[in-house]
């Protein structure tokens, strides 16, 4: 059967995960009238509650005798070395850009790493139903981008079609259809067949798949020869260590699922069950003539943070995994399958360091945990300095904004505040369009300011560039916090009484510990508290209107907003219930006489 493998690449949310449920439709994966539902490839708990894709994903359909195996991947650019792995399936890719949007910074990342191997790809110009788009523009820019990369004479004669996924239609001209087809029939057109190499089995292991029953499930695409049931396989790993095993079950991917198979051949993508140890970038090789890969090189990481076991007075309260035994063991379990991860023992036993690629991909790992019970004190999250030629660097960004005409002075404001510097200004249809470099420091915490300061209006996104010289200091939160003064249940009389002192992050009623941060203080400097007092009782009470609060609802910060707010000496307690702020150390005259230590120090 004719094979064509393709991964769908953008920038996050340009609707690749919507444009994979119209090719499973189109190509009559369900069952007529089965229930489907909106985005069903987005099948983790996380991924719908955010709306994104966290994990990339294979599906395969078949199209006029053309088995077409799809890859979805995530846009968010904290999963980019995700994309670039898995690319190594795919003989072609689909480039979706939004026709509103234009190319944004994952763009770039995501085109960059197709072109430089060889890849050919597709360009789909997305979402031509929004109000104001400019899908010619787009194009325009869009060829530009490749220009810029130095595709090929080869890759800048590609091809492109235009739609709305969320419609259900694409075509090679701007005139609406009703169908998908001619994407279709250009995936065929235009992807090559895969490279069919003779020879002694290999397959490199590009990513990987969980079954409850099988266990650890190896995917990749055969490069040579073809892997057999039962097989005898040299299993050929990074550091040169070669080890023996057998293949238990094989499997090709079909529809949404996985269908068994005896052999698989070069140039389908296939799941390998038995191997008992593998890590992502092995090969799976002849036992006798075992031949390797290429390593496949992972982005560093450029972030880190401390993970620590819960110790608030709350500690045990509401998780089943408390202890440090349980969380290192978790942790190093987690690089296995997280490639861009790192682990490493702190000075403390009771707390570990954890690299990572950026606040939201450590955040995903910390909601993981906290949903399968464990109990985490969390540090703020720091990037990662290195020394070259002598001299401090830390990662810079590039970050795009694209704002309403008059927030924008705002923006530029906030930006140049956290040592961003202004690179790009332009207009586009209604909007703003700024671009700027700016240290990932000047990054943490930026992002809730920008929404206050511009009505929830901007639009922005951000990707690594690379190291570059220390920028010096970034000025940090400018409000101070509200600590509760007691541990006790705090009261509405009091919370009442402090409504001008501050915005609270916990209701009346909620177990609240000395030390904890309960509320933004509406100035600098933070402010011990006593929210805990219960009114005194006279003998008039005024019917009814005493119980009745004033209090301004609560303010719910996410995980990842949480992340981003907390200050060096502060830290973030998660737990399968509860996300407390706290300051690390939560005896007032403890933390008097710390930060006294360290000013002297300075
Ligand atoms: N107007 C419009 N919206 C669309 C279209 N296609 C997708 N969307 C919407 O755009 C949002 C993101 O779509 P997804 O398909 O999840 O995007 P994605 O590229 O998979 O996003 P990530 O996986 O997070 O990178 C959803 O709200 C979709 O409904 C389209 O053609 N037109
Ligand atoms: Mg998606």
């Amino acid at each position: 059967m004719n094979i064509r493998n393709i991964a769908i690449i953008a920038h996050v949310d340009h609707g690749k995960t919507t444009l994979v449920d119209k090719i499973l439709h189109a190509t009559k994966v369900f069952r007529e009238n089965q229930e489907t539902g909106e985005l069903i490839m987005d099948s983790n708990d996380l991924e719908r509650e955010r709306g994104i894709t966290i994990f990339s994903k294979n599906v395969s359909v078949t199209y006029k005798d053309f088995k077409i195996n799809v890859i979805d991947t995530p846009g968010h650019s904290d999963f980019g070395g995700e994309v670039e792995r898995v690319l190594k399936m795919a003989d072609g890719v689909l480039l979706l850009v939004d026709a509103f949007e234009g190319p944004m910074p994952q763009t770039r990342f995501v085109l960059q790493k197709a072109l430089a191997l060889g890849l050919k790809p597709i360009v789909v110009i997305n979402k031509v139903d929004k109000p104001n788009c400019r899908p010619d523009e787009v194009h325009d820019s869009v060829f530009e981008l490749f220009f810029n990369l130095d595709a090929s004479e080869e890759q800048l004669d590609f091809p492109t079609f235009y739609g709305s996924g969320k419609n259900g239609w694409f075509n090679s001209s701007l005139t609406q259809i009703d169908n998908i087809s001619p994407l279709l029939d250009g995936i065929i057109q235009y992807v090559p067949e895969p490279k069919v190499n003779e020879g002694y089995s290999q397959m490199q292991i590009t990513s990987l798949d969980y079954s409850s029953f099988l266990g650890r499930i190896a995917v990749g695409k055969v490069a040579r020869g073809s892997l057999k049931e039962n097989q005898q396989i040299a299993l050929m790993q990074a550091d040169g260590s070669i080890k023996k095993m057998r293949i238990k079950e094989l499997y090709v991917f079909e529809g949404m699922g996985k269908k068994k198979a005896t052999e698989v051949f070069a140039g389908d993508i296939c799941a390998v069950v038995g191997l008992d140890e593998f890590n992502i970038g092995d090969t799976i090789a002849d036992a006798e003539n075992p031949e390797a890969l290429p390593i496949i090189s992972v982005d560093e990481p450029t972030m880190s943070m401390l993970f620590g076991i819960n110790n608030s007075p709350f500690f045990g309260k509401e998780g089943k995994f408390v202890t440090s035994r349980h969380l290192r063991d978790r942790l190093f379990k987690e690089t296995e399958k997280n490639l861009a991860l790192r682990v490493e023992d702190s000075d403390s036993a009771d707390s570990f360091l954890v690299f990572g690629r950026g606040i939201l991909h450590l955040g995903i790992l910390i909601e993981t945990m906290r949903r399968e019970g464990f109990e985490l004190t969390i540090g703020q999250p720091q990037v990662l300095v290195k020394t070259i030629d002598g001299k401090k660097h830390e990662p810079y960004e590039n970050l795009v904004v694209d704002v309403p005409q008059e927030y924008s002075g705002k923006v530029i404001d906030l930006v140049t505040q956290r040592k961003g510097e202004m690179l790009i200004m332009e207009t586009k249809g209604e909007m703003q369009h700024l671009e700027f470099e700016i240290p990932s420091r000047g990054l943490i915490g930026l992002r809730s300011n920008m929404l206050t300061n511009t009505a929830g209006e901007a639009v922005m996104a951000h990707r690594f560039i690379d190291y570059k010289p220390w920028k010096g200091h970034i000025p940090g939160r400018n409000n101070g916090v509200l600590l509760s003064k007691t541990t006790e249940k705090t009261t509405a009389y009091s919370i009442d009484k402090l409504q001008d002192r501050g915005r609270f992050f916990v209701d009346p009623g909620d177990e609240v510990y000395a030390g904890q941060i309960i509320a933004e203080h509406i100035k600098p400097g933070d402010l011990v508290v006593n929210a805990t007092e219960a009114k005194k009782l006279t003998n008039h009470r005024a019917s009814g209107s005493d119980d009745a609060s004033k209090a301004a609802p609560k303010i719910l910060m996410t995980l990842e907003e949480c992340m981003e707010y907390i200050q060096q000496d502060e830290c973030i307690e998660v737990t399968p219930k509860s996300v407390r702020l706290r300051k690390t150390i939560l005896n007032e005259e403890d933390r008097k006489r710390a930060s006294k230590s360290i000013s002297q120090e300075a």
